[in-house]
């Protein structure tokens, strides 16, 4: 049937590009001819464990949406295939966080569950990323936590999860594992899988005093790899942040924690008139304890002038191995201080590419 043709095509692009790539792994022909057959029985067919690796490696390389690509090739790759009921996911996650936190040096990995087949769907991860903050609406409407997650947090709760006792700006949300045989399974993160980074200012001795921190690894857990034509819709990966992800973005959106307003007023900033550029100002330095905090914490992190001019490297070298590294200008260029950045300076090759990582709008939360 069509689906099986599509899974064909798309099987046999992949082992074409995987034996290009791989000369070492032999000719395609068997391999082609034994995948053949397995989809002629089965409707599916299982990765070797050095095809599931290049996948998720190329996946990386191939995401528009990723600056750091310039270490695809050092992606660590779990084979966790064989991984399906909620709690040994769970419990591989959480080995997950340990393993990729590393002491603060972070290594990138990837952790890949059971792929969806024909005659038994896979186990999914509800949450955006392994750790996320709970966003709690309170009685006057303002939201204590992430806003972000205010719908996904009163989600939580109808499915019975206790907040803390006194609720904060900064509380860890359980793990949500689907499966089909339990349905969603609601598990506390240990302790000791949860790194995080209370923020300080290298000079704003009042900046500890905020109480701001951060998880030292960011796990995206809610896009689908697709390798071959083969789903696997649990398979979090991580590498390092990025400051500005932190600083500009998750700290300094109005509709995120917003805490522009607040560093401006106590830098003794003119709010009252826009030309001071108090809002600038207060995002660097805000920016600044990001990095500062990070590095003094001895987490890996990285800038995004560092990262542009990498970035830069990687499409030279991509060029080099005559590839069209795929790239989207609006993801690419950093939220702060673009123009400053190489990357702003350019247009991308926006041709789609497979293998790659997809996120399931039903999977969003
Ligand atoms: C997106 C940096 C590793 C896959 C991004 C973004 C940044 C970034 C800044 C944009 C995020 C945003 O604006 O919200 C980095 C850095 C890494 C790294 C510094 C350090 C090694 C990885 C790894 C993978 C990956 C290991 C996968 C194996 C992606 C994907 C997106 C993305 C799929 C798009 C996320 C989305 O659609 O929300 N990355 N990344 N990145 N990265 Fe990377
Ligand atoms: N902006 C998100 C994370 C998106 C992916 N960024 C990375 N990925 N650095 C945030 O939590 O702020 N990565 O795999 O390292």
């Amino acid at each position: 049937d069509l689906d099986t043709e599509t899974l064909r095509a798309e099987a046999t692009a992949f082992l074409g590009l995987f034996h290009a790539e791989n000369p070492q792994a032999g000719s395609i022909g068997p391999r082609l001819a034994a995948v053949m057959r397995e989809i002629d029985l089965t409707g599916t067919y299982w990765h070797t464990p050095e095809e599931l690796a290049f996948g998720a490696r190329v996946a990386w390389r191939n995401n528009e949406r990723c600056i750091g690509r310039l270490y695809w090739r050092s992606l660590q790759v779990r084979d966790l295939r064989t991984v399906s009921d909620a709690g040994s996911v769970a419990t591989h996650c959480f080995d997950h966080l340990r393993a990729a936190h590393n002491g603060g040096k972070i290594r990138p990995m990837i952790s890949v569950f059971a792929p969806e087949t024909p005659y038994r769907p896979a186990p999914r991860i509800w949450n955006e990323q392994l750790i996320r903050y709970a966003g709690y609406e309170q009685p006057d409407g303002t939201v204590l936590g992430d806003p972000r997650y205010r719908s996904f947090t009163s989600e939580l709760v109808r499915r019975g999860w206790q907040p803390p006792e006194r609720p904060g700006a900064f509380d860890v949300l359980p793990l949500v594992v689907e499966t089909v045989e339990d349905g969603p399974q609601l598990f506390r993160l240990p302790e000791e899988a949860v790194h995080e980074v209370a923020l300080e200012h290298p000079e704003l001795a009042w900046f500890a005093g905020l109480g701001i921190r951060w998880h030292a690894v960011p796990v995206i857990s809610n896009s689908r790899l697709v390798i071959g034509g083969v789903s696997y819709p649990a398979a979090p990966f991580n590498g390092w942040y990025m400051g500005t992800e932190i600083g500009a973005r998750n700290l300094g959106d109005a509709d995120r924690y917003a805490l522009v307003p607040d560093i401006a007023a106590r830098m003794g900033l003119d709010t009252s008139d826009e030309t001071t550029l108090w809002r600038d100002r207060a995002l660097v330095e805000l920016n600044r304890a990001v990095l500062h905090s990070f590095q003094a914490k001895g987490v890996t992190i990285t800038d995004h002038h560092t990262e542009s001019q990498r970035f830069m490297i990687h499409l030279e070298r991509e060029e080099r191995a005559g590839r069209h590294c795929p790239a989207d200008w609006t993801w690419i260029v950093p939220p702060m201080s673009g123009s400053q950045t190489p990357v702003f300076h350019r247009y991308y090759n926006t041709e789609p590419q497979v293998p790659n990582f997809f996120t399931d709008a039903a999977a969003t939360h």
